[in-house]
C-alpha cells in the first residue's frame, strides 16, 4: 500500500451512533441484553470504548430525546475525558403522539410549531455541545391517496427548515436526510435525494443532503448519488448500515460489501475522505440480536476496507482505460483492487498507530464487557428510543 493510502486510513474518521450500543429490536421483538448503557454517560463509555481499539471512531452521534440531560457542556466533558467528543445532534419528530399526521408538515399548525420548537431546541444543543451538525430525518408523510396535498405539505416544510436554518450558526450544519417509505407508506415528504437537495439548494451552502444508505429502494445506484451530490457540493454526510430488503439497519458491509466499496470509491476520486471535505461518516445501525460494541467494531473495520480498497485502485489505469473505451479494462482496474485483501495492511497500520492489529481480538481480551456488565447489573438499560 502506498504511502498516501496509508495516510489517508490514518486520518480517516467514522462517527459511532449512541443508539447502537443500547437495546434494539424489531416491530416484533426488543430482545434485551446484558451490559447495555443506562444512560447516555454509559453509551458514551462505550463509543470511547470503539475509538480505543479501531483508533478512527473519535466521535459519537446523540438523538435528541434518547439521549437528553440536564447538562450537555458537561457531557462533553466526560466525553473528552474518555478520549473523544460529541458529534451529529439527531432530532426527532417521530416519536410523540401529536406526530400521527406529520411533524413539520402536519395539517396543524399548533403541531407544526411544537416540531419546529424541538428543532431550534437542537440548534441550542449544538451550541453546548460544540457539534457541527444537526441531523433532520422527517417520518412525515401520507398512508392513502388523498389523505393531504402534496404541494401544500412541501410549502409547510420548507419553511421549517428555513427557519431551522436560518437559527443555525456560522460554523454549524444542517444535514437532510431522505427515505424512501416507512412509517408513511404511501407518499413520504423528504423521498429521495433529489426533494432533499431540493430544499437544501434554497437554503443555501450550509445545508447539505445526508445519504443513508438503507433508505432507497431496492436496485438503486447509491453511488451514481454520491457522484452526483460530490459534484453539487452538496453531500454532507452518510448514515451508514446494511439492508437486505427495506431499512434493515444492519453492519455496514454486511450486505453488499461490493456496493460500500463502489460508494468509496467515488468519495476517493472526488478527494473527499479527508475531514476538510466535509462529508460526515456515520454509522446508524441497529444490533438486534449481536452484541452491540464488537458489532460497531466491526462495522468501522468494515468501512476501512472498503475505504482501503477504494484508495488502491489504479486511478491512471482507470482513466486510461475509461478514456480508449477498454470497456474489460476500466472494469478489471476497479475489480482488481476490490479483490485485493487488505486486512494484513490494515493491521499494519494499526501497528503503526499503536494499536492492537485485531481490534475485535483485543476488545474481547480487555475484559471491558465483564466490567460493564457487572456494572450495569442493575437499573433500567437504554433502549432504542429511550
Ligand atoms: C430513520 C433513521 C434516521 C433516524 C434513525 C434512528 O429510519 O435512519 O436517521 O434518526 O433512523
Ligand atoms: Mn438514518
Ligand atoms: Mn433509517
Amino acid at each position: 500500500m502506498t504511502h498516501l493510502a496509508k495516510q489517508a486510513l490514518r486520518a480517516q474518521r467514522i462517527e459511532t451512533a449512541s443508539w447502537a450500543y443500547g437495546n434494539s429490536g424489531t416491530r416484533f421483538k426488543v430482545f434485551p441484553q446484558e451490559g447495555v448503557p443506562r444512560d447516555p454517560y454509559e453509551k458514551i463509555a462505550d463509543a470511547a470504548t470503539v475509538h480505543r481499539f479501531t483508533g478512527v471512531a473519535p466521535t459519537v452521534a446523540l438523538h435528541i430525546p434518547w439521549d437528553r440531560v440536564a447538562d450537555y457542556a458537561k457531557l462533553s466533558d466526560a466525553a473528552a475525558e474518555l478520549g473523544i467528543a460529541l458529534g451529529t445532534i439527531n432530532t426527532n419528530v417521530f416519536q410523540d403522539n401529536d406526530y400521527k399526521l406529520g411533524s413539520v408538515t402536519n395539517p396543524d399548525p399548533a403541531i407544526r410549531r411544537k416540531a419546529i420548537g424541538h428543532l431550534l431546541e437542537c440548534v441550542d444543543i449544538l451550541d453546548q455541545t460544540g457539534s457541527r451538525d444537526l441531523k433532520l430525518w422527517f417520518s412525515d408523510g401520507t398512508n392513502y391517496p388523498g389523505q393531504d396535498d402534496v404541494r401544500v405539505r412541501q410549502d409547510r416544510l420548507a419553511q421549517a427548515l428555513r427557519e431551522t436554518y436560518d437559527r443555525l450558526g456560522a460554523h454549524q450544519r444542517m444535514l437532510l436526510e431522505y427515505k424512501l417509505f416507512e412509517p408513511a407508506f404511501y407518499m413520504t415528504d423528504v423521498p429521495d435525494w433529489g426533494t432533499a437537495y431540493l430544499h437544501c439548494a434554497r437554503l443555501g451552502d450550509r445545508a447539505q443532503v445526508v445519504i443513508d444508505t438503507g433508505h432507497h429502494a431496492p436496485g438503486t445506484n447509491i453511488e451514481f448519488i454520491v457522484a452526483v451530490l460530490l459534484q453539487a457540493g452538496k453531500l454532507g454526510g452518510f448514515d451508514f448500515n446494511s439492508r437486505f430488503y427495506a431499512d434493515d439497519d444492519l453492519m455496514v458491509g454486511a450486505a453488499d460489501p461490493f456496493q460500500l466499496f463502489r460508494i468509496m470509491h467515488e468519495i476517493v476520486l472526488a478527494d473527499a475522505l479527508n475531514a476538510n471535505a466535509g462529508i460526515a461518516f456515520m454509522l446508524d445501525q441497529c444490533h438486534n440480536i449481536e452484541p452491540k460494541i464488537p458489532a460497531v467494531i466491526r462495522s468501522v473495520m468494515n468501512v476501512q476496507e472498503a475505504t482501503a480498497k477504494a484508495l488502491l485502485v489504479d486511478q491512471p489505469a482507470l482513466r486510461a482505460a475509461q478514456d480508449s473505451g477498454d470497456v474489460l479494462e476500466a472494469n478489471a482496474v476497479l475489480m482488481d483492487a476490490f479483490h485485493t485483501d487488505v486486512r494484513p495492511m490494515l493491521r499494519e497500520l494499526r501497528e503503526d498507530m499503536g494499536l492492537d492489529p485485531d481490534p475485535m481480538a483485543a476488545y474481547r481480551r480487555s475484559g471491558y464487557f465483564e466490567k460493564v456488565r457487572a456494572e450495569r447489573a442493575d437499573g433500567q438499560a437504554a433502549g432504542w428510543g429511550a
